[in-house]
């Protein structure tokens, strides 16, 4: 086992003390949390190596398990030239701590480190990620490998289970190309000006490896399996299937659904999260990955084996059961709001660089802009508009919103904190703010992001 590997995740006690000592010479106690944000060479698939910055030297970093309600210290050390912001999202926690420049949080600076405690509220599966704008640096960001899985321990098991089994998708080698015409572009006028640019990616994985350079997931027939998925991506939306088999959906970004239920596929916004037991009552080898036939071959899937089962992986299409938050939640009203705040998403045409830009109600995010002020404990509701064609996963910081419409269709119950919001479809979510200070919303497509897609919010 490397060194690197040992400090990974939930430190271990004595190693780091060593090297610390507080002003009067007394060995500092080692955090429960330590991550060093360091330049790594990830082997994706064999022969295929990329180069970026991690949380450990791995990536996805280490899992990190924390207890529900139990205070946890938490270091930071920055191995790079660039202050890096340590975003845990999820988890409702001061702005100082929530880790964007937006927010004003602390940053962790250059070859420096920072240290500091957070209390995770509330149980199930978070994220722990860089946000850093990256704008057209591909190093940055959510692009890298800053990106670890954190999962915070129910003060009550969430069930039976034979296994766990934590997986994170993302993409590397992204670059910048001019986009190429599709059938979407129909439907958007203004995609008759040339030279807007989108990202690409050269290759992609679940847990860091492409479909088939991974140790496969080893099962037995019989065997109930909880899965926690989590989208890493920077920028790409992601439809899963394991064929032969059914999801049963119990929480949605760690937040327990009202109504779990079957779907066949699982599909995740950039930063979404979803919790499934799967039974394992179909035995082969089969390959949990991408729907996409292109998207699993450029590495998106891995390998889940049964015991004595060898060969190739089967093929099957998924089943009939398809995604839909409304599957997990009560077809109920949600109490009236107090305040109702519109956004209406639309695309800025490209600049003479070819970038696009995204603007909320007709206005491009701007580091001048003042936030709006909320009030702690009232009842808002956002109202979604998405005038564009393109799908947004829309994420709001340091807060857990219910989603409250999705179209036509009223809901209660199904708690999160991002939502994608499909081409042209409108939704509203509903949240009570609790904590004071500023409040990031935005698009968690990094690109969109940093081209405008936010909004501050300060609560008082
Ligand atoms: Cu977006």
């Amino acid at each position: 086992m490397t060194r690197r590997a040992f400090v990974a995740g939930i430190a271990t006690a004595g190693l780091l003390s060593s090297q610390r000592r507080d002003d009067g010479g007394i060995p500092a106690r080692v955090a429960d949390v330590v991550l060093g944000i360091e330049h790594a060479q990830i082997e994706v698939a064999s022969g295929r190596t990329v180069s970026t910055t991690t949380y450990n030297g791995t990536a996805p970093g280490p899992l990190i398990r924390m207890r529900e309600g139990v205070p946890t210290s938490v270091e930071i050390f920055n191995r790079t030239e660039v202050p890096e912001y340590v975003h845990w999202h999820g988890l409702e926690i001061s702005a100082e701590l929530d880790g964007t420049p937006e927010e004003g949080s602390l940053a962790v600076p250059a070859n420096g480190s920072l240290r500091y405690e957070i209390t995770p509220l509330q149980a199930g599966s978070r994220y722990v990620h860089s946000h850093a704008m990256a704008m057209t640096d591909l190093s940055r960001g959510v692009y890298s490998g800053q990106f670890a899985f954190v999962y915070v321990e129910p003060r009550r098991n969430p069930g039976r289970y034979d296994q766990e089994i934590f997986l994170s998708t993302h993409e590397w080698e992204p670059r910048l190309e001019p986009e190429q015409s599709d059938e979407s572009a129909e439907e958007d006028e203004d995609e008759t000006e040339s030279g807007s640019m989108e990202i690409r990616y050269g290759i992609r994985s679940i847990n860091g490896k492409a479909l088939g350079h991974g140790e496969p997931i080893r099962v037995r027939e019989g065997q109930r399996v909880l899965f926690h998925v989590l989208n890493a991506s920077a920028t790409e939306n992601a439809q899963l299937h394991l064929p032969g088999h059914k999801f049963y959906v119990v929480s949605l970004d760690g937040n327990p659904v009202p109504r779990p239920s079957h779907v066949s596929v699982l599909e995740l916004g950039v930063g979404e999260r979803v919790d499934a037991f799967v039974e394992m009552n179909n035995p082969g080898i089969w390959i949990l990955g991408a729907v996409d036939d292109e998207v699993r071959r450029s590495g998106l899937g891995i390998r889940v084996e049964y015991a004595l089962r060898q060969g190739e992986p089967q093929f099957a299409r998924s089943g009939d059961l398809p995604w839909d938050y409304l599957r997990f939640g009560l077809k109920r009203s949600a109490p009236k709001a107090d305040e109702v705040i519109p956004m209406r998403f639309l695309r800025v045409p490209p600049d003479q660089h070819g970038m696009e830009k995204w603007s909320i109600n007709g206005h491009v995010y701007s580091e001048t802009d003042k936030p709006e002020v909320l009030t702690c404990g009232r009842r808002y509701r956002f109202a979604f508009n998405n005038r564009t064609p393109e799908a947004h996963p829309l994420h709001l910081h340091r807060n857990t919103f219910e989603v409250v419409r999705i179209g036509a269709n009223a809901a209660t119950g199904i708690k999160k904190d991002v939502i994608v919001l499909q081409p042209y479809q409108k939704a509203e979510v509903d949240f009570v703010p609790r904590q004071r200070g500023l409040v990031l919303f935005h698009c968690h497509q990094q690109m969109h992001m940093d081209m405008g897609f936010k909004r501050l919010f300060q609560v008082v």
